[in-house]
């Protein structure tokens, strides 16, 4: 009987969590790097972790064509299940560096997109299962790898407890322009664990604002 209930409990964990395995309806695990918690659909804890850079277990083999100033389809299977923000982020693949394998350590990466919630009598977030992230108009054409990540906040009260679901998606920014991107950052090293949009509890009091861990979102 205390087996059984245990095997429940585990079971419903797994189905509450979530992988973000393509983008633009690529094959899963192609354009997008495959994530350690492909088979279990865990999350990352530890924001000093490398794990935090892309969770990568393997690397990618496929890059999807995007036109600067369009947007990405980013798909997180089966929904972002936790309430948080999704955010993303890029780093352009150095000349000579082969997109599938190139590892982007150290200040490579510059915010895309943060989502806030709607305020209310509770945090309202998209929980969607696609997200449609645009491309800054500006930025050089070229490679990328797409950091992507939503974060589960319904334990984020204590520290540790809040969620990182992410992967690492490979693009080809196709036309763009000559600015360069601002406010680079490290992964690690982007975020702490005491960050006020990491160890936060949304449910009580329920916040009137919410500071997205990471850098200043880059706008053109
Ligand atoms: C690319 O990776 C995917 C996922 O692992 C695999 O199914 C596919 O066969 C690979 N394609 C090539 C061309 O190696
Ligand atoms: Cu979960």
């Amino acid at each position: 009987m205390k087996t059984f209930a245990l095997l429940l409990a585990a079971t419903s964990a797994v189905s509450a969590h979530y992988t973000l395995p393509t983008v633009n309806g690529a094959p899963a695990w192609s354009a997008v790097r495959q994530a350690k918690n492909w088979q279990n659909n865990g999350f990352v804890g530890d924001v000093t972790s490398s794990d935090i850079r892309c969770n990568q277990l393997s690397p990618g083999n496929e890059t999807v064509a995007v036109a600067a100033g369009s947007s990405v389809k980013v798909n997180v299977n089966p929904n972002a299940y936790h309430p948080g923000p999704f955010q993303s982020y890029l780093a352009k693949v150095p000349e000579g560096q082969d997109v599938n394998k190139w590892d982007p350590t150290g200040a490579v990466w510059f915010r895309i997109y943060a989502e806030q919630p709607k305020f209310g009598s509770q945090l309202t977030w998209l929980n969607a299962a696609n997200y449609d992230v645009k491309i800054p108009p500006c930025i050089p054409a070229g490679r990328y790898l797409m950091r992507n990540e939503h974060i589960g906040l319904h334990v984020a009260q204590s520290p540790g407890g809040a969620q990182f679901y992410l992967s690492c998606a490979q693009i080809d920014v196709v036309g763009g322009g000559s600015q360069t991107p601002t406010d680079l950052a490290a992964f690690p090293g982007a975020y702490r664990a005491s960050d006020p949009g990491i160890l936060i509890n949304i449910n009580y009091p329920v916040p009137t604002s919410y500071v997205n861990p990471g850098p200043a979102t880059f706008v053109c």
